[in-house]
């Protein structure tokens, strides 16, 4: 096996005063309960029910069965010592058909989840939309159709009206340009569809959707909001002029679609050469940018990887039949370094990269939340029934550097969310990737802390002492430090 890129340092990397740590899941990975107390169905329901899309055949009809065991899980953030805890609300246990009055069952369930977070000290941070969207609102076009983003601001005031006064902060959308372009271009998520201006159609009504949740939020008194976005860091394959432009047509698919309207109130400027006539805009309203460019008080950012980019024909030599991810581009992972059992290459220092540049390119920019950040390992249970999970601790340790690096160069970084808590339900790769650091026995549903869990509460409990934090008092709130406002 080839070594890391670079080994990681021993020490606890060093943050801030009031910098928060967390952990994140997200509703469909981790709930189960997929039929109980009105909720609805989602498109992964569908989806995961398709023969051949989810390996071997898995749904989140079970997953970790949060459902019924979240006061357990909570237990655990608890004793890992975490401030905060991001989890996602289920759209379809909320509005089971994706309209209408709430569905009183379903934001209960959400109500006793963020109490039980306060009762144990835990700030909650809660996502409206990790890509489990009611099936009914995709049987009317959904993403691909203003609609559901009108339906995504009224759904974001219900669940705000009655949690708005617990959670500390809101991300309105998890990675968007999975729900667009791996949901509705690639195939690859729930609906699968593979299209070309339907893929472009939702990408700007997810935006439009953030905008009107985002007011919906602020209407309700939220006290932090954001999105989560997960740019992703592409390296050209060589530095020829071709490579260089295939790296420039992929910046706009996979980063510029998002942070130059939300950030610089603006349409990305190399749509056109990216994808010709199907980026005609004809899915566009005035007034659309200003929406969706509202002042947020963070930004989410997931980071994994880098993706090596080189110059490509088309897929699909056909304008008509061709999907808004065939840009004459391959993507690849380089293959001189670790990979996680996702096949993804451990190179820490592209994190650091990624925020400088963010930075950088968007002066406006908001504090920024790490909102996701871990890997999936072949974890193997010992005689002695302990997880050494070693090679997630060096991720996590080689991470924590790099973003420590970042903080040091300036970027605005408040906050570091490890994904995930528990090991879930890994979308099409099914339960066979495993990111938490607490595993879960699906046969029995039993939770093991691995050791990378027992490392980042030393980790946590090394920066509160480092930093004289008072340690977390159940029945408080923990807020950052500073108030990114
Ligand atoms: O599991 C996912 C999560 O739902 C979104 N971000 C990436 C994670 C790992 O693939």
């Amino acid at each position: 096996m080839s070594l890391p890129e670079s080994p990681a340092s021993t020490e606890f990397p060093e943050f801030p005063d009031g910098f928060l740590f967390g952990t994140a899941t997200a509703s469909y990975q981790i709930e189960g309960a997929y039929d109980e107390d009105g909720r609805g169905p989602s498109i992964w329901d569908t989806y995961s029910r398709e023969p051949g899309r989810v390996a071997g055949g898995a749904t989140g009809d079970i997953a970790c069965d949060h459902y019924h065991r979240y006061r357990e899980d909570v237990a655990l953030l608890g004793d890992l010592g975490v401030d905060s805890y991001r989890f996602s609300v289920a759209w379809p246990r909320i509005q089971p058909e994706g309209t209408g009055p709430a569905n009183a069952a379903g934001l209960d369930f959400y109500d006793r989840l963020v109490d039980e977070l306060l009762a144990s000290g835990i700030s909650p941070a809660a996502t409206l939309y990790h890509w489990d969207l009611p099936q009914a609102l995709e049987d009317r076009g959904g993403w691909r159709v203003r609609e559901t983003a009108e339906r995504f601001g009224e759904y974001a005031a219900l669940v705000a009206d009655r949690l708005a006064d617990r959670v500390d902060r809101w991300m309105t959308l998890n990675e968007p340009f999975c729900s667009a372009f791996v949901g509705y271009a690639a195939g690859a998520h729930a609906p699968g569809a593979r299209e070309g201006r339907g893929a472009l159609a939702a990408a700007h009504h997810l935006l439009v959707g953030h905008g009107l949740a985002v007011r919906a939020l602020r209407a309700a008194g939220a006290r932090e909001v954001g999105i989560t976005l997960n740019p992703d860091r592409l390296l050209p394959a060589t530095d020829s002029p071709a490579d260089l432009a295939a790296v420039r047509r992929a910046e706009t698919l996979h980063n510029d679609v998002w942070f130059e309207p939300l950030f610089a109130g603006r349409y990305p400027e190399h749509e056109a050469g990216t994808w010709g006539e199907l980026a005609d805009g004809s899915y566009r309203r005035e007034g659309d940018v200003a929406l969706v460019a509202a002042p947020l008080d963070f930004v989410g950012i997931n980071y994994y990887r880098p993706i090596t980019v080189a110059d490509a024909p088309y897929h699909d030599p056909h304008p008509a039949t061709r999907t808004a991810v065939d840009i004459r581009a391959e993507e690849s992972w380089r293959d001189d370094v670790r990979h996680t059992t996702m096949g993804w290459p451990v190179v820490p220092h592209t994190f650091t990269d990624l925020l400088v540049d963010l930075a950088k390119r968007y002066p406006a920019l908001p504090p920024m939340l790490i909102t996701e950040n871990g890997s999936a390992e072949a974890d193997t249970v010992e005689a002695d029934g302990r997880i050494h999970d070693t090679d997630r601790i060096d991720y996590l340790r080689s991470h924590l550097d790099a973003l420590a690096a970042a903080v040091r160069a300036g970027v605005d970084v408040r906050g570091y969310y490890v994904w995930s808590l528990l090991d879930n339900f890994e979308w099409a790769r099914g339960y066979d990737q495993r990111f938490g650091i607490v595993r879960v026995d699906y046969a029995t549903q039993q939770r093991t802390p691995k050791d990378s869990y027992h490392w980042y509460r030393e980790l946590i409990a090394a920066h509160r002492a480092r930093t004289h934090a008072q340690p977390r008092t159940p029945g408080t709130r923990t807020t950052p430090g500073k108030d990114p406002r």
